[in-house]
Parts: C-alpha cells; structure tokens; sequence
C-alpha cells in the first residue's frame, strides 16, 4: 500500500509542539510531536483507542523507529497495520502543522535496520509454542501452568494474530454466566448447532470436545481475571450463548491483553518478530524447529511443539488456489495469516484437509478491511438491501446469509440499529469513530442517509417490530431483540469478506498433528485456526474464540504431559 502525504519543511528554530490525528483501528488517535530545530525529538499519544496491549507496544516501536529515521515513513509494526498507519499518518499531519516543507511518505519501504542473517545460538526448552494469537497465548500459559518450560515464538512485531480482531464472543454452553441469565443451554445443543452449520463436515469427536469443555474455559479465564459474562447470540446458534466482555466491547482485544498480562506473570520467555522456518522431526518425533528473527537464524531443540500459527485468510493467492470463485475479494484477516506452515507441512508429510472450506463473513465493511460484527445482529439488528427491504434470516449461517447478499441487487446490504441496540453495543461505539455508521433521527431520515425508500424502509422496520411482538418470522428469525422502536437509528454499509479457513493441519482428540497415514507425530501438537476439521464447511460465529481457548488449553496441557515423560 502507497500513499502520499504532502507536508511542509520546518521552518524556524523554537521547540515546537503540534498535534495531528489519523484513523486507527479502534478509531481517531491523536498525538503531538515534539520538533527542535530540524529534529523530530518526541512523539506523545494523547488519544487514542486501540487495546492497550497494541497501544503500548506499537507506539513505542513506532516512535523509535520515527525519531530514528526522522521521519515517519517507516514501516508499519507488523500485526498492528490499522495503529502503524494512524500513527504514521498522526505524526505526519502534526508535521505538517511544524511547518515541514513538502515531504513523501511511502509505506513499506524496506527497512534499512534490518541487518543480515547471521547463525545465532541455538537453545532448548520443553515446550515451543509457534504463534502468538489466541492460540498459542493460551496453549503457552497452559503448558507453563502444567511445569514447563516454555518459549513462544510470533512472526509478527505484535501479539494477538487474527484474535486481536475477534469481535463477537466466545460460545459455551451451560455456564455459570448462562445460568445466572436463565439461558436454558446444554453441550448437546452447542453441538447440534455446530454440526448442523458446518453442514455435518465436522469432525464429531473435536466438535464434542469444543461444546464439552466452554464451561471450564470460561472458569479458567475468569481465574485470570478475563470475565465474560455478558451473553449475546451469533449466527447460527439456537441459544444465547456468545459470551462477551461487559458492555458488549469486542472480545479479542480484550481477550488479549488479558492473556498477555497472565504470560507475562508467569514469566514466559517471548519472542516476536521470530519466525518458524523448518521443523527436523527424527524417528517419527518432532527434534528441534529452526527459526529465524530479524538477525539471526538458530534452532530450537523442544520436547513437545505446539503450532498455532493460524489460518491463511490473509494470503488471497493461497485462498484462490483452494477457491478460484473468491478471487476479487476482500479479507477480515490480520496480515500475518498468511498459512507459510502449510507447504511446510505439506512437505513433511502432514495431513491437511478441509483446505477448500473457506469461510466468507457476511458483514465485513464495504470501504475496508474491516469486519462489522456479527453482534449487530445478535443484539437485535437486522439487515436490508438497497432498497431498505429485508431478505434472509439475519441470524442463519454465515454460508446462507453472504449468499443471499451477494443475490442483490446491487450485491450489498446495510445492518440498521437503534439507540437501545447502540447503548448495548459497545463495538459499534467504535464504528462511529471510524465514520462507518450513518444515521437518523427518524427512519425516514436515515432512508434518505443511505439513499434508501423512505417508505419501503418505514414498512420493513414496522413489519419486523410486529414479528418481534408475535416472535415469528416470514424470513424464519427465531431469535428476536427488542423491537427497533428508539430513535436514533442507525445504517452500516456491508459486504461479504473472506473471513475463516477451516482447514488445516489434521488433528486427534489429543490435539496431535497427525501424517497423511494418521499416524501422530510424537511431541508435535497444534491448535487454533491452523487446525482443520473442527468447523466442517462453515464455522459458526463466536466458535473461533471458543476453539483457540479450548484446544489451546489442550494442546498446551498435553505438551507439557509429553515433556515431562519425554
Ligand atoms: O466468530 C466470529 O468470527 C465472529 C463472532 C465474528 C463477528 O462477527 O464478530
């Protein structure tokens, strides 16, 4: 990605201090730099909304490479493209406000820090942990909890991978926070639902362990402070069960930080910008796994490995070689998730399978990369085509509703909320900042915002309050919110983004990475969205969060079993 910003040259000699503003993920940051003379000295965030953990780490980063390089043409903090570009684009208009003179930032240049590769030492350890999202966060936390010795290494600049994204909630059934709403819900429906969304693809004896185990990863993160206990519901569940921070704030930053700070209590050892780039198996054991940073290449002699490195939504020609019809389109994903485990795996003889499932999310945003959470409707929006007419189930699959979107004409749709859907909604709050909601004091106000029928719009609305009141549904919605009654009311273009990939690395029970003969690999464990078969065709809303913490935590338990017999 190009872009120009043109600023004017520094002129006089007195520090100066000016502020700029650019839009971040979280929506508008601030920030004011500091100029002496020609010098950029220091760059200060006085707003901002990013998670804290991104926050902390990026603009440290950006700020030292900033000062550095005089200049903010630098590269972007990899995992935190969104808070890079904001930041950058901050600091460039506090710039231009410092009086400097006509001036060129071009991202992704190539960073000229970057020395060369050089053999480094090799170490050894119990448990390596290969990614650091969700996955790998939570199977590393686990493994050290169950007496290992564990390193965990993240390609990206940041933590979080895809999880940092993660809007919607995490599925569980019978939990505590279930029973205290009254939300009647057993594993077995979970189960039904999930096997019933993923088309019955599924592999049954993973998705019992996925709608068996919530409850406990609930507890588990409530013991560490992460509480999710606020419940929605997401497509294609029969039941509330998508638990979410208070407030209805989106679950990965949150869930993030939270795991972040407990890794770090526990003292594991981290390393970001690390990258896996050959495993040495050995008489049917995983060895050692060679890895590679910004400077050196060594190895990491493990016991046990657990990859979690995640799916492949973000690497279009790998999407398009397993589905040529998703050629053109857009991804939900964080750029990391760019599956470079698979030919790897490939070679070594590892099982794949499902790699054709591809999942698209209905409401990523028509301008960018960004997904419109699935919450919006589990909170009791609903969704019209252009001409303010509904069309679908808003809560049915995500196969069935990006479908029927893409049946429009023009193939788009709009998520349309009240005031009482917003006050409940804390994710939508940050849509706002990014400038992706229209709105209106009536509906015939916001008709004319999203150059809809007034009428048409009118009479969609009224139709649905009276489904709510009778809870029946032409378009078969069995799960209603309150009626959409309370002014003002609010617009989100959308369209279909790639968003999941289902397949991956083949696994058992265990969570050991199986060959193409299904035999385990000893010591070799993987779990998150590089694993395939959990979700079948199509994963179900909030079945990610609940999948990269419940097998995180089993691959992590069963590591650290392996290397302590090992
Ligand atoms: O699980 C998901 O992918 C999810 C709930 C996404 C979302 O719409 O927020």
């Amino acid at each position: 990605m190009k872009f120009l910003i043109i600023l004017l040259l520094l002129g006089a000699c007195a520090p100066k201090e000016q502020t700029g503003t650019g839009p971040g993920f979280g929506g508008k940051m601030e920030v004011s730099v500091l100029v002496d003379g020609d010098k950029i000295k220091q760059i200060k965030v006085l707003n901002h909304n990013e998670s804290a953990y991104v926050g902390g780490k990026a603009f440290a980063l950006l700020e030292k490479r900033i000062i550095e390089r005089q200049s903010p043409e630098v590269d972007n903090i990899s995992g935190a493209s969104f808070t890079s570009f904001a930041y950058k684009m901050a600091v460039a208009e506090a710039l231009g406000k410092a009086k400097f003179g006509e001036y060129k930032i071009t991202v992704n240049t190539k960073d000229p820090l970057q020395s060369a590769i050089t053999n480094g030492t090799n170490i050894m350890v119990d448990v390596l942990v290969i990614g650091g999202g969700g996955a790998g966060l939570t199977a590393a936390i686990t493994a050290t909890e169950n007496g290992s010795d564990v390193v965990l290494i993240e390609k990206m600049s940041l933590l979080g991978g895809n999880t940092l994204y993660a809007t919607g909630g995490l599925n569980a059934a019978g939990t505590i926070p279930q029973k205290a709403q009254n939300i009647d819900d057993t594993p077995q429906i979970f189960y039904d639902d999930t096997m019933k969304g993923g088309q019955n693809k599924n592999d049954p004896q993973l998705v019992k362990i996925l709608s068996e185990e919530g409850s406990n990863t609930i507890d588990w993160l409530a013991s560490k402070g992460i509480d999710l206990s606020k419940m929605s519901i997401l497509g294609g569940s029969s039941k509330k069960r998508a638990h979410q921070p208070e407030g209805g704030y989106a679950v990965g930053p949150y869930l993030t930080d939270g795991l972040i700070t407990e890794a770090n209590k526990l003292g594991i050892d981290i390393r970001t910008d690390t990258k896996a780039i050959n495993f040495d198996i050995q008489n049917n054991q995983i060895n050692s796994v060679v890895v590679e940073d910004k400077n050196t290449r060594y190895s990491i002699v493990a016991k046990a490995v657990v990859i979690a490195t995640g799916g492949f939504g973000a690497n279009l020609d790998m999407i398009v070689s397993y589905n040529p019809k998703l050629k053109g389109f857009k991804t939900s994903n964080q750029k990391g998730a760019t599956g470079d485990i698979f030919p790897i795996a490939n070679k070594l003889g590892i099982q794949l399978k499902d790699m054709e499932y591809i999942q698209i999310h209905p409401t990523g945003e028509a301008t960018r990369s960004l997904l419109i959470t699935e919450a919006v409707r589990g909170s009791g929006g609903i969704m019209v085509n252009q001409e303010g007419q509904r069309f679908i189930n808003e809560l049915g699959t995500r196969d069935v509703v990006s479908a029927a979107i893409l049946a429009q004409n023009p193939a788009k749709a709009y998520l349309i909320y009240d005031e009482q859907v917003r006050n409940n909604l804390g994710a939508v709050k940050s849509y706002e900042k990014l400038g992706l909601v229209k709105s209106g004091k009536t509906i015939a106000e916001l008709a004319k915002a999203i150059k809809a029928d007034p009428t048409v719009l009118q009479d969609t609305i009224t139709k649905y309050n009276e489904s709510v009141a009778s809870q029946t549904d032409p378009l078969g919605r069995a799960i209603f919110g309150k009626t959409l009654t309370e002014a003002s009311y609010y617009a989100i273009a959308v369209l279909p983004v790639i968003h999941h990939t289902m397949g991956g690395i083949a696994v058992n029970t265990n969570s050991q990475v199986l060959l193409k003969n299904n035999t385990p690999i000893k010591g070799l464990y993987a779990a998150g969205e590089v694993v395939g078969g959990i979700h079948g065709a199509n994963r179900l809303g909030g079945n990610a969060v609940a999948d990269i913490t419940i097998f995180g935590r089993r691959s992590g338990e069963r590591a650290a079993k392996f290397a302590q017999e090992n």
